[in-house]
């Protein structure tokens, strides 16, 4: 029976019940632990709060199962010689939906507008369709794709944008730098769903913010470090970016003093976007290690070089 160690002690009460009926559900008999001795383990379920932060003793481990969709903060860790699988969830990925697609909205029909308006300020401008507000989506992962119909199902013309090429139907995807000119330039809502590497990393600078159209409203519940914060606050304030709504910051929690807290056009949510939901999650690692034990390959592999 292989011995599976939940690493992320301030989880166990939420998760124990989900994973013990998801195991029982794929008919797999583990011994699921929150101790145990290194070379008695086989799986690793973790988080980036997890203690556990040196792999070298587990040496019989085939693999770590990660609770975070992203894993910036194990990829690189020297330690790890063990398969590592990032999560896709459907929980994480209907919240992430309704993230987007909840503030998307919100900027495409100006509700701010009728939801403060302590002057009583009567204007019957009407918003524009969502067919006529192009949306970029840099990221056409699990999390961007789903996001991607979303807001597709509601006429928004997407553009997708990724590291290689992909198909998705109704949305012309493009791929490379002369691709993200492209998405960028008719857009005027902004989404990323990029993880944290060293390619993405401060990707949206003052560079690009003037290849967008002036007025774009840039999303961001990817990382905080695919944006340059500074360049960000001068684009906001000379108008070419209306709005930006940020879930995810370099520092988190975001410091008390960080100009966004007080930009009246940058709206914070404290990494809430989407959560993994142990319902659902519990299923996909009981199904990773299943096939782990099964001889088969492990689904949502990350790819060390690649960073995600
Ligand atoms: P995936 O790995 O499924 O997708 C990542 C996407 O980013 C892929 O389309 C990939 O391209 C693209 N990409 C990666 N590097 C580059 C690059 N250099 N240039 C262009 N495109 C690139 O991840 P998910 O969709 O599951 O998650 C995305 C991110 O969302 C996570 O890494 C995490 O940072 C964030 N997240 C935030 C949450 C929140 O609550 N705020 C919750 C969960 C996740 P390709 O398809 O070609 O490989
Ligand atoms: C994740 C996150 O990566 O919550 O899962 O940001």
């Amino acid at each position: 029976m292989p011995t599976v160690l939940f690493a992320a002690p301030a989880l166990w009460d939420e998760y124990r019940p989900s994973l013990i009926a998801a195991f029982a559900r794929t008919g797999l008999a583990v011994d699921l632990v929150q101790e145990a001795a290194p070379e008695a383990v086989d799986y690793i379920i973790y988080a980036p709060s997890a203690p556990l932060q040196d792999f070298t003793p587990y040496r019989r481990c085939k693999a770590v199962l990660s609770l975070w969709a992203g894993v910036e903060r194990i990829v690189g860790n020297a330690t790890l010689t063990q398969p590592l699988c990032r999560m896709v969830d459907p929980g994480l990925t209907e919240g992430m939906v309704e993230w987007v697609v909840g503030h998307a909205l919100r900027h495409h029909l100006g509700m701010d507008r009728h939801i403060v308006n302590p002057e009583r300020v009567w204007d019957p401008t009407c918003p524009p369709l969502a067919r006529e507000r192009p949306v970029a989506m840099l990221g056409m992962g699990a999390l961007g794709t789903a996001c991607a119909q979303a807001l597709r199902a509601l006429n928004f013309p997407v553009t997708g944008w990724s590291r290689t090429a992909k198909a998705v139907e109704g949305i012309p995807c493009l791929h490379g730098e002369a691709g993200l000119a492209e998405a960028l330039a008719g857009a005027g809502i902004v989404v990323t769903l990029l993880p944290k590497t060293a390619e993405t990393e401060n990707l949206l600078d003052a560079a690009r913010f003037a290849q967008m159209k002036r007025g774009v409203v840039i999303l961001n519940p990817g990382r905080g470090a695919i944006i340059d914060d500074a360049a960000l606050l001068a684009a906001l304030e000379s108008g070419q970016v209306a709005h930006a709504t940020l879930d995810v910051f370099r520092v988190e929690p975001l410091p008390k003093d960080h100009p966004f807290w007080a930009h009246p056009r940058v709206t914070v949510t404290p990494h809430i976007a989407a959560d993994t939901r142990p319902s659902s999650s519990a299923f996909v690692i009981a199904e990773n290690i299943r096939r782990g034990e099964a001889g088969e390959p492990f689904v949502n592999l990350v790819d060390r070089l690649r960073g995600y």
